[in-house]
């Protein structure tokens, strides 16, 4: 029985390391996605990004061939209005994590070639300073309407 469980487990652990996207020690831990409205050529990734290593790594964009760019972009709010930033880059902390999240940060996908369409994926090339390329599949999940409309450059 303990056989059983612990193979189940290995089995479990391979199966998860199949689907992390790891290079350099960092690790994808969570990217998505928001579907985008009909009409509207810019949309949003939010992403979690680990540091297993020691050194401070420098997340410093992303590519897509769905878009014509990709932005990182940092929200602050002004007056009750949200205003987005582009960054040159941000740091991914040694041992630490570096999060993406709605309201505060995102990767901004401008000129998509096609809506982001609910349950679909699409390649996302995530560059780090010195480092190779982590290429991504990105989830695609519907989305928050109030959120999209009150962003502004
Ligand atoms: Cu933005």
């Amino acid at each position: 029985m303990m056989k059983k469980v612990l193979i189940t487990f290995i089995l479990l652990l391979i199966t998860l390391n199949g689907f992390a996207n790891t290079i350099n020690n960092i690790v994808v831990v969570d990217a998505y996605a928001r579907e985008t409205a009909k009409g509207q050529d810019v949309g949003a990734v939010y992403i979690s990004l680990k540091n297993k290593g020691n050194k401070t790594v420098k997340f410093i964009g992303a590519s897509t061939p769905i878009a014509n760019t990709a932005q990182i972009h940092s929200m602050k709010m002004n007056n009750n209005i949200s205003s987005m930033k582009h960054e040159q880059f941000l740091e991914v902390p040694a041992n630490g994590e570096l999060k993406l999240l709605p309201g505060e940060s995102h990767i901004m996908l401008m000129g998509l070639k096609s809506p982001l369409i609910k349950g679909q994926t699409f390649p996302l090339n995530l560059h780090f300073e010195g480092l190779q390329d982590l290429k991504i599949e990105v989830p695609i999940k519907s989305i928050n309407v109030d959120e999209m409309k009150d962003m502004k450059m």
